[in-house]
């Protein structure tokens, strides 16, 4: 296997000293204020008031009423010590019609939550879209109108001149593996729409065009240099044995490549946006579902990355067989799982990172990573949560060995900073660090609040520390890597 080439120099022991520690959310799931202040229906608050919304039928009209209690979030963030802090803007409370009037109110809540985040010593990381598009456009076609890359390029122009005055980090599209793909949080499955494969492959095209002008609206109109890229679905296949250099390499070709005829993978957008071309092996897989490509649109979609932001919660272990076909590792008895069933996998946050930085070559950000727990409240007034704890120190130390291998990972935000609304899961799922109680909208910090708080102090040092549960005092050697 062929090591990295390192671009940063990670100080011994993996993460780099500027790396960033961060925390995040998106607005439909935590801000509530549905109908405040002049903001107009996505297809999400369509979706959820409809007879086939979400989980017993909730809905984000309320939320974390973050559009009113950011100041005690914000709050919360600085105690711990977040460094950063990754959240999302909502189209349709910033311009209701998706294109044309902006809404001074609702814009003005992201400035009052910017200056918030830096009197309080946090970066701001700005995702442009998280799934929420204005109901108005949908009703336009949606991102299966070609015409939205100059809708997404007029509202990212009203956000960028209002507040790249503050904001140097920008994400434009969060996951369009899934807010174009199937599954509960398409955006197909909210607009009860039902596209062919060809009609989804159309859309991710779009979306590439509107990332592409996107990037070129925020380098030519920000006020401070800024840094832009975008958040996808780390999709990945990894190695069960490390050193098995057969199945580490043919996880790299599938990780890297396009192995199903499905929008799950990575080089499909990625591909475009660096390489500015469709990989080969994608488009012999599409075939005539394969996007017309027209003259000028390679052009725009490829265009400089700062950056990379992975979204990585699992992936699939496994190797290659005799004949050299992959071979996914079959499901052990009682394997460790999270609430929403999902694997739990840290070797992806090593091999996942480390692929996409060998193939591409831009530092990466964990833009996303986090799991579903089952917590409440004790009586005592503490959140045990003990697996959260656990999970994310198995996948922190992934993610420290792959930065000290070279891997220039420059940050990672944890998914999420409160409980909230789940998509189709509604609130029945919690991945916060920060419970909240949904009743009384009351904030309880959980002990992985308190563990993350440690980690973060230390610079990663009080992951080889066994400290479950958060809130003890900081062992001695943990103490000695205090600033
Ligand atoms: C993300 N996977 O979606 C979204 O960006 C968040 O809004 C969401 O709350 C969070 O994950 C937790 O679900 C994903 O299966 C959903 O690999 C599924 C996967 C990845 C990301």
């Amino acid at each position: 296997m062929s090591p990295p080439s390192p671009i940063s120099s990670p100080v011994s022991g993996g993460f780099s000293p500027e790396f960033v520690w961060g925390a995040a959310s998106s607005a439909y799931q935590i801000e509530g204020a549905a109908d405040i202040d002049g903001r107009a229906p996505s297809i999400w608050d369509v979706h959820v008031h409809s007879k086939d919304g979400a989980y017993q039928q909730h809905t984000g009209d309320v939320a974390c009423d973050h559009y009113h209690r950011y100041a005690e979030d914000v709050g919360h963030m600085q105690r711990l010590g977040l460094g950063a802090y990754r959240f999302s803007i909502s189209w349709p409370r910033v311009l209701p019609q998706g294109v044309g009037a902006v809404n001074e109110p609702g814009l003005d809540f992201y400035d009052r939550l910017v200056d918030a985040l830096l009197a309080a010593d946090i970066d701001p990381y700005v995702t442009l879209y998280h799934w929420d598009l204005p109901y108005a456009l949908q009703l336009r076609g949606g991102w299966m109108n070609r015409q939205i890359a100059d809708w997404f390029a007029e509202y990212t122009g009203v956000i960028v001149d209002r507040l790249s005055d503050r904001v140097t980090n920008w994400m434009t599209l969060n996951e369009p593996q899934i807010f174009l793909g199937g599954g509960p949080g398409a955006a197909w499955s909210v607009a009860s729409v039902r596209p062919t494969l060809k009609e989804r492959l159309l859309s991710v095209h779009h979306c590439l065009l509107a990332h592409g002008d996107a990037c070129e609206v925020i380098r030519a109109r920000a006020k401070k240099p800024p840094k832009v890229g975008l958040s996808i679905v780390g999709v990945n296949w990894f190695p069960t044995d490390n050193d098995d250099a057969r199945s580490v390499s043919l996880a790299r070709e599938r990780t890297r490549g396009v192995p199903n005829a499905d929008l799950w993978n990575t080089a499909w957008y990625m591909d475009p946006v660096v390489h500015g071309r469709y990989p080969a092996e994608g488009l012999v897989r599409f075939g005539d579902d394969a996007p017309t490509v027209q003259p000028g649109d390679m052009e725009r979609i490829h265009q400089k990355q700062d950056f990379v932001g992975l979204n990585v919660y699992h992936g699939l272990p496994g190797s290659a067989d005799d004949e050299g076909a992959w071979v996914d590792e079959p499901e052990a008895q009682g394997r460790p799982r999270t609430a929403l069933d999902w694997t739990m996998t840290p070797g992806s946050l090593y091999w996942c990172p480390r692929y996409v930085h060998e193939g591409y070559g831009t530092p990466v950000y964990i833009t996303e990573h986090g799991l579903s727990n089952t917590d409440w409240v004790s009586l005592d007034g503490r959140v045990r949560d003990t697996a959260r704890i656990d999970f994310t120190r198995r996948y922190l130390m992934e993610l420290r060995r792959a930065a000290s291998d070279g891997v220039d990972v420059r940050g990672y935000f944890h998914w999420s900073i409160l409980d909230n609304f789940e998509w189709g899961q509604g609130y029945k799922e919690r991945f916060g660090l920060i419970h909240v109680d949904y009743s009384t909208q009351k904030r309880t910090p959980k002990d992985s609040y308190h563990w993350y708080a440690k980690v973060i102090a230390t610079h990663g040092a009080h992951l080889d520390e066994q400290d479950y549960d958060g809130v003890g005092a900081l062992a001695p050697a943990a103490q000695e890597a205090l600033p």
